[in-house]
C-alpha cells in the first residue's frame, strides 16, 4: 500500500512538474518544428534532485508526465549491470551526422553521412574511411532530411544491391524514398540507382521521416516512416490512405507484399502494414520469437517500444504516454491505448530517452547480452540495452553515459562486437575485454566501473 501512496505522491510531484514545465515552456514551445531534432528541448525539463525510488530504476529523472503504465513491466524496468568487462574503443571519428549502417562484408560497413549525402565504407579493424562512393542520389538535407538508412540485399554476394532511404524533393514537398542501386565491384560507386518507392504524400516541412528500413526472412523490406511532425499532418498517421506513420512492407520494386493486411480494403493502400506510428527511427527482429519490434519517438515522453503486429493501430495522435512539448496534454491526456482499440507500447519513456537506431544482441560473444536489445539515446546521450523476458522488459541499462554523443544508430556485428555511430561523427566498438585489437582506447570504461575514478 505503501506503493499507492507513493505513487499519488508522484503523481501530485509530476503536477507540479507539469505546471510548471508549462509555465516555463513558452519561450521554448517551436523547438521541435525549428531545431534539428525533436529530442533537444527535453534535456532542460528535469533540475531538480532524483527522487529516492529511482534506486531501482535505470531512470533517475522524475517523470515529466502525470500517467501510470498499463502494467507494471511498461516503464521503468530495474536497473541492470552488465559483469562483463568491457573495451569501448573509438574506429573513427572526425564524420558528418553519421545516421545508418550495416556490415555488408566482415568487419567493414556502409555508413551514411545524413547530410552530405554520402556513403562511406569504414574498416572496423584498422579504422580506415573510404572516399565517397559515387552514384548516391539528391536528398533533401534541410532539418531532419538527409541520407537515412542503408541494408543490403539478401543476396548481396551475387547482386550487389544497397538500398538506402533518404528525403527526397517533390513537387509538393518532401517525401520519405526507398532507393537501390549495385555496388561496383571495386567499391568506388552505387549504378543504376534508382528509386523504388515514396512515402506519400509529399509535405512541405523537414521532420519525421522516420526511415529505417530492414529485410525480413522472404526477402522483402520493412520500411518505417514518421507523420511529418506538425498538427494536422501528424493526424496522417491515423489514415490508412497515407503513407505516413507507418511500418510498410515492401518487395524489392517496391510493390506492396501480396500478404499485407490491407490488400483487400480498396480504401487503403496496399503497402501499409501497421500505423499510428509518430515517428519510428529503430527496427530489428527478436532473434528468438522473429517477431518485429520497432522503436519511435514519442512527443516530449511517451518514447515506446512497439512489438508490430499486421493491421495494428498504435494509438498515435489519439492516445500517448507522451505530453506536447508545450505542456498540453494530447487529445485529453488518453492513455488508455486497450479501451480505444490501440496497441499498448510494450515499454515507454517518461521522461524521453530520444530513442533512435536499434538492434537485437543476435551473438554469443558477451553471453549476458544475447537476445537483449540495445537502443542508441540522442538525448540523453546514451545506449539504452534492454532486457526482455516474454515480450516484458525487465531490465534496463544506460552505457556510454559519460560520451556526450548522441548515438544515432547500433549494429551487431557477425563476430558481436556492438558498434555505434553517432551525430558527432564517431563510431565506436564495444567488446567483451581482451576481444578486440584496440585502435585507440577511450577515456573511460564506464560502461562497467562506478563513475567515482574519473576526476583526474
Ligand atoms: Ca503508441
Amino acid at each position: 500500500m505503501t506503493k499507492v501512496s507513493w505513487s499519488r505522491l508522484m503523481s501530485f510531484t509530476m503536477l507540479i512538474s507539469v505546471l510548471t514545465l508549462a509555465a516555463c515552456g513558452n519561450g521554448d514551445t517551436s523547438d521541435e518544428e525549428s531545431t534539428d531534432d525533436s529530442d533537444v528541448e527535453t534535456e532542460e525539463s528535469a533540475d531538480e534532485g532524483a527522487d529516492e525510488s529511482s534506486d531501482t530504476s535505470a531512470e533517475s529523472e522524475p517523470k515529466v508526465t502525470e500517467f501510470e503504465p498499463a502494467f507494471p513491466e511498461q516503464t521503468r524496468a530495474p536497473e541492470v549491470e552488465t559483469e562483463a568487462e568491457l573495451d569501448v574503443e573509438v574506429v573513427a571519428e572526425g564524420l558528418d551526422v553519421s545516421w545508418g549502417m550495416e556490415e555488408f562484408d566482415t568487419n567493414r560497413l556502409l555508413v551514411t553521412q545524413r547530410d552530405s549525402a554520402e556513403l562511406l565504407i569504414i574498416n572496423l579493424e584498422d579504422g580506415s574511411v573510404s572516399d565517397p562512393i559515387e552514384g548516391t542520389p539528391e536528398v533533401n538535407n534541410e532539418g531532419q532530411g538527409g541520407l537515412l538508412d542503408v541494408t543490403i540485399a539478401p543476396d548481396f554476394d551475387e547482386s550487389r544491391l544497397v538500398f538506402m532511404t533518404f528525403a527526397q524533393d517533390l513537387e509538393d514537398g518532401t517525401v520519405t524514398a526507398v532507393g537501390k542501386g549495385v555496388l561496383s565491384e571495386d567499391e568506388a560507386s552505387l549504378e543504376d540507382f534508382e528509386v523504388i518507392f515514396q512515402a506519400e504524400p509529399a509535405y512541405d516541412g523537414d521532420l519525421h521521416y522516420g526511415g529505417r528500413i530492414i529485410f525480413d526472412d522472404e526477402d522483402n523490406l520493412f520500411l518505417t516512416t514518421g507523420e511529418r511532425s506538425d498538427d494536422p499532418i501528424r493526424e496522417r498517421a491515423q489514415d490508412l490512405d497515407a503513407y505516413l506513420g507507418k511500418v510498410i512492407h515492401i518487395t524489392q520494386d517496391g510493390e506492396a507484399v501480396d500478404t499485407n493486411p490491407f490488400i483487400e480494403d480498396e480504401d487503403a493502400l496496399d503497402g501499409i502494414y501497421s500505423y499510428g506510428h509518430r515517428n519510428i527511427q529503430g527496427v530489428d527482429f527478436h532473434p528468438e520469437t522473429g517477431d518485429l519490434w520497432i522503436v519511435e519517438f514519442g512527443p516530449q515522453a511517451g518514447d515506446e517500444l512497439n512489438i508490430i503486429e499486421p493491421g495494428n493501430n498504435y494509438g498515435w495522435p489519439i492516445v500517448s504516454y507522451g505530453i506536447e512539448y508545450s505542456g498540453e496534454l494530447i487529445n485529453d491526456g488518453i492513455s488508455e491505448h486497450d479501451a480505444q482499440g490501440f496497441v499498448e507500447p510494450v515499454y515507454y519513456w517518461d521522461p524521453t530517452s530520444a530513442p533512435s537506431g536499434m538492434s537485437f544482441y543476435d551473438n554469443d560473444a558477451i553471453p549476458e547480452w544475447e537476445n537483449n536489445l540495445f537502443i542508441g539515446g540522442l538525448a540523453p546521450s546514451y545506449i539504452v540495452r534492454v532486457v526482455i523476458e516474454d515480450d516484458l522488459v525487465v531490465g534496463e541499462e544506460r552505457l556510454l553515459t559519460e560520451e556526450g554523443e548522441r548515438f544515432r544508430d547500433i549494429l551487431v556485428t557477425e563476430d558481436g562486437a556492438l558498434i555505434a555511430i553517432t551525430d558527432g561523427g564517431m563510431i565506436y566498438k564495444v567488446t567483451a575485454a581482451g576481444e578486440g585489437e584496440t585502435v585507440e582506447d577511450t577515456e573511460e570504461d564506464d560502461v562497467e566501473t562506478d563513475e567515482d575514478d574519473d576526476a583526474e
